[in-house]
């Protein structure tokens, strides 16, 4: 076992039974012209996570980890995006409007990928998710089997990040969130997300930093 500093305690786990989740670090929410900044969101509060993230990913393909990326999105006919989600908000261009990387949130679009810095390397699987929380229609419960602890980087942090370290806890998962890996749009919700997560004796999961994890790996 190792073992990282972390709130609200130490966080104990086996590299053998621990998978990195890399959750969507795409185009459409991390650079101009995708459906984060159609919703008026400044997509600079993202990228001060690309480079850590870079290095984790490099820690950890150093390591041997298990590692697996999501993105969110949809089918090209929009069947599987649910009208309350297709007709929120007043943004400039909705999901599957034509926009500069493409489609706004539509699988196989330019802007639907995973940043450059980022890429998936061949054998690490890219779970493809309609909804925020990474369990919901996909196959990521199967890829977990076996699986006992899960390291989260990601975007966004109060959202496609918290739906999914809550539905892993739900399923058992112990979740390890590294702050400076995750990112939001809106400072407040940075700070208070990751306190929601490590606060009552870790809810739903624990928090540390990519450095204290990477010097934990063997
Ligand atoms: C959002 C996400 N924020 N990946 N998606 O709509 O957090």
């Amino acid at each position: 076992m190792a073992t990282v500093p972390a709130r609200p305690a130490p966080f104990a786990f086996d590299p053998d039974t621990t998978a990195l989740l890399v959750i969507d670090m795409q185009r459409d929410f991390l650079e101009p012209g995708g459906f984060g900044e159609t919703l008026g969101n400044d997509v600079g509060q993202l990228r001060r996570v690309i480079a850590p993230t870079a290095a984790l990913l490099a820690g950890c393909r150093a390591a041997g980890l298990r590692i697996i990326h999501t993105r969110e999105g949809h089918l090209p006919d929009l069947s599987d995006c649910p009208p309350a989600k297709l007709l929120r908000g007043a943004p400039d261009l909705r999901i599957g409007d034509p926009g500069p990387n493409g489609r706004i949130l539509v699988r196989g679009e330019y802007g639907h990928d995973i940043v450059d810095e980022l890429s998936p390397l061949p054998g690490e699987p890219v779970v493809d998710k309609p909804g925020k929380g990474a369990f919901y229609a996909t196959d990521l419960a199967e890829l977990l089997t076996g699986t006992r602890s899960l390291v989260v980087a990601g975007v966004t942090t109060e959202v496609c990040v918290h739906t999914t370290v809550r539905e892993a806890n739900d399923r058992g998962f112990e979740c390890l969130v590294l702050a400076d890996c995750v990112g939001s749009y809106f400072p407040d919700f940075q700070r208070v997300g990751l306190e929601m997560i490590a606060a009552q004796g870790g809810i739903f999961g624990w928090v540390a930093t990519s450095t204290e994890f990477l010097a934990a790996l063997p």
